[in-house]
C-alpha cells in the first residue's frame, strides 16, 4: 500500500471534473432527484447533448498550469450517463450528436500533459432500470404513509443483481480499456433511513469488486466510499467533502483527500454567485497540505465542453500564485 500511494502523497493536489448531461440545464448535477424527472423527461438532455467545444488538451493544459498533478472525471454520474463507449448500455456519449468517447479524449489529452489519471465512477444509477428505488432516487416515493409497501411496490421488477452485475461489467472496461489508470473514485453507499432502504457493500457487491479491481490494475489507489471501512486495504484514502480549512487539522495522520467546488455545485451551475476568490482557494490547498493531506478541485465543463470563464480564471490566478 505504502508504495502504490506513494504518487499520490507527493502529488498534493488534482483536478475534478464533474460533466454530465446536468451540464445542459446547468444548475446542480442532481437536478434529476432535485426536480424528479423521469428518464423520459430527462431525456431531452440526452438528445439535445452536443459539445462541440470539448478539446480536453486545454483542459490538460489549465490543469498543469494550476500545479495539478492528477485529473478525475466522471465516466457516470448518478444520472446513469456514460462518458465512455460502454458495451453494456445505449446510454452513453458515443450514441449521442458528439459521437465521441470522451473519457477516451479525456485520458489521452492529461497523459500526454504528464497528468495521472483517475476515473470517478458512481455506483447509484438514477437511469438503469434494475436499480432499486431508495429515498437518494429521482423517482422516490413522496408524500405517502406508508413508506415500506410503496418501496416494495416500486421495486418490484427492479433487481439488484443485474444492475450489480453491470456495475462490475462496467468498472472492468474501464480498467481494461484505457491502458494505466492511476485512481478509482466510487460513490458511494448509504445507510438504510427509517424504512426507506439505503445502499452498502452487499448491494455493491463490494469485495468481489475490489478484488476484480486490484487484479485489473494491481498498483491503481481506491476511495473510501465502497462501505469497506471494517476491510483491511479496504480504501487507500478518505474523501471528506467541502470541508472548511480549519476542521483539517482533526484529520492529520489519515491519508485524505479534501475534495472542494469553486462556487457550490459540482455540476456546471451557471448561475451560482458564490465563487471562491484566489485567497479562499489558496487557504483550501494551503490547510489540506500542511495537514497531512491533498485536495482536489473541482470544474463543472459547460454543456459544450467548455471551462466557465469563472473556472478559468480562478484556474488562472493559482497558476499565477504556482
Ligand atoms: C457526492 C455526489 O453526490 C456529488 O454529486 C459529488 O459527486 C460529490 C463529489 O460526491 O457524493
Amino acid at each position: 500500500k505504502a508504495k502504490r500511494m506513494e504518487w499520490w502523497t507527493d502529488a498534493r493536489f488534482g483536478m475534478f471534473i464533474h460533466w454530465g448531461l446536468y451540464a445542459l440545464p446547468a444548475r446542480h448535477e442532481w437536478i434529476k432527484f432535485r426536480e424528479e424527472q423521469t428518464n423520459e423527461q430527462y431525456q431531452k438532455y440526452f438528445d439535445l447533448f452536443n459539445p462541440d467545444q470539448f478539446n480536453p488538451k486545454l483542459w490538460a493544459k489549465q490543469a498543469k498550469a494550476a500545479g495539478m498533478k492528477y485529473a478525475v472525471l466522471t465516466t457516470k454520474h448518478h444520472e446513469g450517463f456514460c462518458l465512455f463507449d460502454s458495451k453494456y448500455t445505449d446510454y452513453k456519449s458515443t450514441n449521442t450528436q458528439a459521437k465521441r468517447d470522451l473519457v477516451k479524449e479525456f485520458v489521452d489529452a492529461f497523459r500526454a500533459e504528464g497528468i495521472k489519471i483517475g476515473f470517478y465512477y458512481s455506483l447509484l444509477d438514477w437511469h438503469h432500470p434494475n436499480f432499486p428505488i431508495d429515498y437518494q432516487h429521482p423517482q422516490r416515493p413522496v408524500n405517502i404513509t406508508d413508506t415500506a409497501a410503496a418501496y416494495d411496490q416500486l421495486n418490484k421488477n427492479r433487481d439488484i443483481a443485474v444492475y450489480r452485475k453491470y456495475l462490475y461489467n462496467q468498472v472492468t472496461e474501464l480498467l481494461t480499456n484505457y491502458g494505466k489508470i492511476d485512481l478509482l473514485w466510487l460513490d458511494f453507499s448509504y445507510p438504510t433511513k427509517g424504512k426507506s432502504p439505503g445502499k452498502g457493500k452487499d448491494d455493491w457487491g463490494s469485495v468481489a469488486l475490489l478484488q476484480q479491481i486490484r487484479k485489473l490494475q494491481p498498483n491503481i489507489i481506491v476511495n473510501n466510499r465502497l462501505d469497506l471501512s471494517k476491510y483491511e486495504d479496504g480504501a487507500d484514502f478518505e474523501t471528506p467533502e467541502q470541508v472548511k480549512p480549519e476542521a483539517l487539522t482533526k484529520l492529520r495522520g489519515k491519508a485524505f483527500e479534501t475534495c472542494q467546488t469553486f462556487s457550490g455545485s459540482w455540476g456546471y451551475n451557471r448561475d451560482e454567485d458564490t465563487w471562491k476568490s484566489q485567497r479562499q482557494l489558496l487557504d483550501l490547498l494551503i490547510s489540506s497540505v500542511s495537514n497531512g493531506g491533498n485536495l482536489i478541485l473541482n470544474v463543472g465543463p459547460t454543456a459544450r465542453g467548455e471551462f466557465d470563464y469563472r473556472a478559468k480564471k480562478a484556474l488562472d490566478s493559482l497558476a499565477d500564485w504556482m
